[in-house]
């Protein structure tokens, strides 16, 4: 049956409403980003840069890197924006916008964050890699979609009791990384983590500036969380998100975030354009390897 309009909207020329993309415009091979500066930043390392749109926070380049065709696109801040940006390149790839049916034939995206995140380990130190293993959504994305199968809710049952967490919040999610993808990613420069994804900057990670917050010792419990040997080691904004959403619609994401503040130490990188850099730089040539 066909998708309706109000569901799948299209802008005139048929690309998909927020990111403005056609199926062709895109690579099997993704690259996020937050930040929509940080997309040429990315394709500045690129040979040849094929296409290129923005509107609103969705910045998309596709081009090739020493010959692998990439798509780097960026999600602003946020599950949020996840939700849309996940959902609608599936939509390029697994279902067909002219006659807006499902594809019979399912197509695997790879997906890989390139962000930012700060550690509440004292023993991650800024300036280096975290791989996300596992990712915590204190966001509720996940719940609006039947996840249940692919969330480790004992590792979140625990993790609530550890914590005592506040019922007027939304109970903790956890995905886990795709395996395979991440293998392709590691090595003896990552640190392999549990991350979690905050619904916001200041509050939701314990920063005061003006209000006081609900439970004042949470990155504390959350550093000390120790189920199965795995403690959660980094706060940020997106990467349960994309766990979810990628697992749910068939594809393969790994977050790879550079740890540019230390939450446990009061630290903050001196330059972390420089280490978001050496980030790229690494990411793409694991990729290319
Ligand atoms: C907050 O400053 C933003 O930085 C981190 C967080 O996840 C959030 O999006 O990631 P990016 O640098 O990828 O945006």
């Amino acid at each position: 049956m066909a998708i309706q309009e109000s569901e799948l909207i299209l802008n005139p020329d048929g690309s998909v409403y927020h990111l403005n993309l056609k199926p062709e415009h895109i690579a099997d091979t993704i690259i996020t980003v937050g930040d929509p500066d940080r997309v040429s930043g990315v394709t500045k390392y690129f040979d040849s840069v094929e296409f290129t749109t923005r509107k609103r926070e969705f910045h998309t380049q596709t081009g090739m890197y020493k010959g692998k065709r990439i798509t780097v696109i960026s999600t602003g801040i946020g599950t949020d924006n996840i939700d849309i940006v996940f959902n609608e390149l599936d939509a390029l790839v697994n279902i067909d916008l002219k006659t807006r049916t499902i594809n019979k034939t399912h197509k695997s995206l790879d997906i890989i964050r390139i962000g930012t995140s700060g550690s509440i380990q004292k023993d991650i130190a800024i300036d280096t890699f975290v791989i996300s293993e596992k990712a915590c959504g204190f966001d509720s994305l996940l719940h609006f979609y039947n996840s249940k199968h692919i969330q480790q809710t004992d590792v979140a049952d625990a993790l609530v009791a550890h914590t005592n967490w506040a019922s007027e919040k939304s109970k903790p999610y956890i995905v886990a990384v795709d395996k395979d993808l991440a293998a392709k990613l590691e090595s003896d420069q990552t640190t392999k983590g549990f991350t979690a994804t905050n619904v916001g900057f200041y509050g939701p990670q314990g920063r005061v500036l003006r209000l006081s917050i609900q439970d004042n010792d949470l990155n504390d419990k959350l550093a000390s969380f120790n189920f199965n040997n795995q403690p959660i080691t980094n706060l940020e904004m997106e990467t349960a998100g994309i766990y979810g959403l990628s697992k749910l619609l068939g594809h393969r994401a790994v977050s790879m975030n550079a740890i540019i503040a230390n939450r446990a130490t009061g630290e903050f990188s001196k330059d972390p354009k420089k280490i978001v850099d050496q980030l790229i730089t690494y990411t793409l040539d694991k990729i290319v390897s």
